[in-house]
């Protein structure tokens, strides 16, 4: 996004939380308390829980911009530019699965209007393209080799086009609808439709209205399943393409009077751009910078959409897959062992009569089971006693979210053989929460939950040892 897009949007976002506080100033304080109650019970839908399970996904940005070197097309490219001689669609799903990755979103269509599908609507894709001999349908690879590879599939397609005549008229809107109703007809299950806010001068100079609710309406209908990303009600832009969420992330945000659950993903580039330059392939972010963006995504209640730019052969760049797969080194190794799990744990309540919300629940490793403090006791604390002492740099929290984020500050103690010494505080949890800090030796430590919307409840505590 240029600066001038990000000043918009930073605009448009502040205007809407004035909105907001406006709406909340002529509220009473107990009216107050019961929107915040409200929001403790917003709760995923079911396939939201399952994409934000997914936790690691990728896009690919891949289109005629890979040959002319550019980062916005302006939609008179040639289409015979396109000819990626040693495209494998089944080299890049092999890459993402070694590095634990388990969505691909490939840009359908870019800025540019090319189409990476034959789409009967232009003559501006792949069919009038020297690959394949005009008969190849990226599209069609690639949602095949996920299939066969076992990772979901998913388009970013741009309603912003550059080269479509009827770009800026009503008309436009009919042939976004088509082209939606080609992608989600012709290629399986689609499990994230991402469409880019980006909305520039046509061909003949106008800009389009979208007609986004038309378009989530095809989406619903042809594929009740998919989730609609960034300019849609299912996953929320974070807001910046750094790969980064905030220090306190709410996957239930303000809508209208009430609140939905729309959760963060946090988009970035591998490299600088987001497709593939040449004069780029030393500038690969490196294990230290990716870690840190999977830390500040993954480990704060985000998905984290990072994208790997195809290169002018049609396979992802050997520096990218290396670096991906010293990524996913670092991580087995750090999540191998959770020295918390089979840990004895007391809380200092408990709801009552809810055998299945015990405190035990938090260290035995299963998705399914959660400790629940009781209504209204709050700060409340759950005590663990490790299976043996332990040196670790790293802690994870997790809400169990299918009944709502709740936990809103929280403080993680050490037992040093004379007192508690804090190591790690925070605000939201949320589905996963990471905290980095200098390793600290310990047979025993506290999760206090001081602040929460709701009673808080906590699905499984992780303590690790990252060798980095
Ligand atoms: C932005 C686009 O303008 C960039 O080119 C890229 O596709 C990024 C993910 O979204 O809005």
């Amino acid at each position: 996004m240029d600066a001038f897009r990000r000043l918009v949007v930073a605009g448009l976002c502040v205007a809407a939380l004035a909105v907001q506080s406006l709406a909340q100033e002529g509220k009473t304080v107990s009216e107050k308390k019961d929107d915040i109650r409200a929001a403790a019970w917003v709760r995923p839908t079911p396939q939201q829980m399952a994409w934000q399970e997914l936790e690691f996904i990728a896009f690919a940005h891949f289109g005629v911009n890979t040959f002319t070197d550019k980062e916005w097309g302006e939609g008179n490219e040639d289409p015979k530019i396109f000819n990626p001689t040693e495209f494998d669609a089944r080299q890049w799903v092999r890459v993402l699965k070694d590095a634990g990755i388990k969505l691909l979103i490939i840009t359908a269509k870019h800025h540019d209007g090319f189409c990476l599908w034959p789409s009967k609507y232009t003559e501006h894709s792949v069919k009038n393209s020297p690959w394949r001999e005009g008969k190849g349908d990226v599209v069609r690879e690639i949602s095949n080799a996920c299939a066969e590879g076992g990772i979901k599939f998913g388009f970013y397609l741009s309603p912003w086009d550059r080269h479509e005549k009827s770009y800026g008229t009503d008309e436009y809107n009919e042939h976004f609808r088509n082209q939606l109703r080609e992608l989600l007809t012709n290629y399986g299950p689609v499990t994230e439709v991402w469409f880019d806010g980006a909305c520039g001068e046509g061909p003949n100079g106008k800009k389009q209205v979208y007609d986004f609710d038309s378009y989530y309406a095809v989406v619903r209908e042809l594929q009740p399943d998919a989730l609609i990303a960034i300019c849609g009600p299912d996953i929320r832009w974070v807001g910046n393409e750094d790969g980064v969420a905030r220090d306190t992330e709410w996957s239930v945000q303000k809508r209208g009077d009430g609140w939905a659950w729309h959760p963060a993903e946090c988009d970035v580039s591998i490299r600088p751009g987001w497709f593939y330059h040449a004069n780029q392939d030393n500038n690969v972010k490196s294990l230290a910078h990716l870690l840190d963006i999977y830390y500040k995504s993954i480990g704060r209640n985000s998905v984290l959409l990072l994208n790997i730019p195809p290169d002018r052969r049609g396979l992802f760049h050997e520096n990218d897959a290396q670096r991906l797969k010293e990524l996913r080194q670092v991580i087995d190794e750090t999540f191998k062992v959770n020295f918390a799990r089979g840990g004895k744990a007391m809380a200092s309540a408990t709801r009552e009569n809810a055998p299945d919300h015990a405190a035990g629940m938090i260290t035995d490793g299963s998705m399914y089971t959660y400790w629940a403090a009781p209504e209204g006791v709050l700060p409340v604390s759950i005590e663990i006693e490790l299976p043996k002492a332990a040196a670790f740099n790293c802690a994870m929290l997790r809400e169990f979210v299918p009944t709502g984020q709740r936990i809103e500050k929280y403080l993680l103690e050490a037992w040093d053989g004379q007192g508690w010494k804090e190591f790690a505080r925070g605000t939201t949890v949320g589905y996963k929460k990471l905290d980095r800090f200098p390793a600290v030796t310990a047979s025993r430590v506290r999760l206090t939950i001081i602040e929460s919307r709701d009673f808080p409840t906590i699905r499984e505590i992780g303590l690790f040892k990252s060798p980095r």
